[in-house]
């Protein structure tokens, strides 16, 4: 991309900072762990801005002993000079306006959408203490904060040649609920920046007690990487990875792809960095190119007979991993997270770019075109089949509510937003639960044993499980592209399962099946995981329950003296409805774990590794996260 100049002149001011602390979640999405991980996020951004603008190829992301973190990068360093206006250094603007980056209004380019880019300003205000430290114009530049207030002038120290900024924040307990960083989805992230923006090197260190790691990402060979990164846990069908990419003056387009011998579709689609989640113009454009592209392949290759139809888009991206990632000079971001791709420009320059590029490999390479159009024909069969399998399901229950599964027992109100869906493992813990609950607004579904595997299976056979259907069923949503969640019969579906290995196994295999067909259940905050004691502690007449083992010990360190016994709960049936609903299920009493999918990338890739083809990768993930029961951010 050009390079622009930039400077103090051009930074447009909208709104003060009190707003930011009075409603953080207007700004951050929330002051739980996505909210925090949000402020890490935003600092990092600008550090890539500075990479698009050419200036940075090198950033380092600290998260220190004492919970702060600290950002380094090698661009520009943020702008010193006065600001007439405020009568304050550039520094302190940016860092005290809110929408101050630079990158609104101006000459500079600009980048950000969607929560992104809310600015720097934010992460300040949100901070119980920030530190920022600049390299620019030939000196070092220092200043501090305490919740978005500078505390000094922006003080000028030592001569320095280089260039860059640091910045290190606490954030601020008083608006966080816990200051937890997760390894795992900051780790994610940042090797995502670095597989979309070529070279740049981003190093992240945990340096906080007992769990010091360090990484660094840094790759050479454009989103390839990307994709060879994605699909190594899955079983690929051709082995060289399709990279397709062209530029013009005011756009950048990457296309990498590869299918496998799965059936989900796995396309993440960035805008200027951003993961457009909610897909926009050049994903279209790409769906659309690859669909017409793939079938006039396959017809004028005669692997597509005259008699037969055309493949669907859905056929022809069933097992396809792709990363489509455009750069462009003013994205406009729409939809309801402000992740939604809105420049219709871009859609026919992705078009016709596919078009020509993917035409002229699949001619080169035959054998690849052969692989992707019998992927489709098989996918198109199995469809069809699909249909006709849940053309008769539908009739039989799908859409009839007054079919409700029989070993649903369902609660008594009729208003889903005041109703909780169980899905409990074991008939007999089903039994004790359907006795422990609130029957006005709880409703429990017993589960038999193990749920099918649906990352292994097509949709006819997932239809046909008996399992699967009560789940559909007693939601009432549907699934797939029929889903609607304005008729979901419960507003929380609970998974409630022993707190053992095949515990865990069954909750995955219903996440599994939950990501897959009903992901906006997901997405809208509607799943959770109950959390049942792992023990009991009974001294004297006082009875305390222990959710961890460390609570265990602080129990009994407490009881010092006491005789005491402790009593290990090996699964939901050895309680009884009493105490299974006041640990587990007494919404005043309980602790619920929500399911939040932050990064669709990492849940996908959670989920090829443990339910897909490939053993090694699963054996590797669990000996790995074995003391973590939950994988997925909750
Ligand atoms: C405003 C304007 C410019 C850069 C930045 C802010 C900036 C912010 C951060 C935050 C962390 N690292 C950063 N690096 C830069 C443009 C500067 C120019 O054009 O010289």
């Amino acid at each position: 991309m050009e390079k622009q100049s930039y400077d103090a002149k051009d930074i447009t001011v909208l709104e003060g900072l009190s707003a930011v602390r009075r409603r953080p979640s207007m700004y951050i999405g929330s002051t739980g762990s996505r909210g925090l991980h949000h402020l890490i996020y935003e600092v990092i951004d600008n550090s890539i801005d500075e990479a698009m603008a050419g200036i940075c190829n090198n950033i380092l992301v600290m998260l220190n002993k004492d919970n702060s973190v600290t950002v380094i990068d090698n661009g520009r360093g943020i702008p010193v000079k006065k600001v007439d206006k405020y009568n304050a250094s550039a520094v302190q603007v940016v860092l005290t306006k809110l929408h101050a980056g630079g990158k609104f209004g101006g000459e500079g380019y600009k980048v950000s959408g969607g929560l992104h880019g809310v600015g720097v300003s934010v992460v300040n205000a949100l901070s119980e203490k920030l530190k920022v430290e600049v390299r620019r114009d030939g000196s070092v530049y220092r200043q501090e904060y305490k919740r978005g207030e500078p505390l000094t002038g922006l003080k000028k120290g030592e001569s320095t040649k280089s260039h860059g900024t640091v910045i290190t924040f606490f954030p601020d307990p008083e608006i966080f609920e816990e200051i937890d960083y997760k390894y795992e989805i900051l780790a994610t992230r940042m090797r995502e920046m670095a597989f979309l923006n070529q070279g740049l090197k981003i190093t992240f260190m945990d340096n906080r007690e007992d769990q010091e790691k360090k990484e660094v990402y840094q790759y050479k060979g454009e989103i390839v990487d990307f994709v060879k990164f994605l699909c190594e846990k899955k079983d690929a069908l051709h082995k060289k990875i399709i990279y397709i990419s062209n530029r013009d003056t005011y756009h950048e387009l990457e296309i990498a792809m590869q299918y496998t011998s799965g059936y989900a579709e796995s396309i993440f689609s960035f805008a200027n960095n951003i993961n457009t989640t909610e897909g926009g113009t050049h994903l279209s454009g790409f769906r659309g190119a690859l669909t017409r592209t793939i079938n006039d392949y396959a017809r004028s290759n005669n692997l597509l007979k005259e008699r037969d139809e055309n493949l669907t888009g859905e056929d022809i991206r069933e097992g396809l991993t792709a990363i489509i990632s455009v750069k462009l000079k003013n994205p406009q971001f729409e939809g309801q997270t402000k992740t939604k791709l809105g420049n219709s420009e871009i859609k026919g320059f992705v078009e016709s770019t596919v078009n020509a590029k993917l035409s002229e490999f699949l001619e080169e390479n035959p054998s690849v075109g052969k692989v992707i159009v019998n992927k489709g024909l098989e996918a198109a069969r199995a469809r069809s089949a699909a249909k006709k399998a849940r053309d008769l399901t539908r009739k039989k229950s799908l859409l009839e509510s007054s079919t409700l599964p029989g070993k649903l027992a369902d609660c008594s109100v009729n208003d889903p937003q005041f109703c909780e869906l169980f899905l409990v493992e074991g008939d007999s813990a089903g039994g004790s639960a359907k006795q422990a609950r609130d029957r006005r607004f709880q409703a429990i579904l017993p589960l038999k044993g193990k749920i099918l595997n649906v990352e292994k299976a097509r949709l006819n056979k997932i239809l046909n499980s008996v399992e699967i259907q009560a789940i559909i069923t007693a939601m009432g949503t549907s699934i797939d592209e029929e889903f609607d969640i304005k008729n979901a019969r419960y507003s929380k579906i609970i998974i409630m399962t022993d707190a053992d290995v095949d515990g865990a196994h069954i909750r995955t295999l219903i996440l599994t099946f939950l990501y897959r067909y009903m992901p906006v259940l997901l997405k809208e905050g509607y799943v959770y995981i109950a959390q049942p004691p792992l023990y009991q502690i009974k001294s004297g007449k006082e009875v305390f329950y222990a959710y961890s083992e460390k609570e265990l010990q602080t129990v009994i360190e407490k009881l010092k003296g006491a005789k005491s016994e402790v009593q290990q709960y090996k699964g939901l049936g050895e309680m009884d409805a009493d105490q299974l609903w006041e640990t587990t299920m007494n919404p005043e009493t309980r602790t619920l774990l929500k399911v939040e999918i932050e990064d669709a990338l990492i849940a996908d890739d959670i989920f090829s590794t443990l339910m897909g083809n490939k053993v090694e990768p699963r054996r590797e993930f669990i000996e790995k996260n074995a003391k973590e029961v939950s994988f997925i951010d909750v």
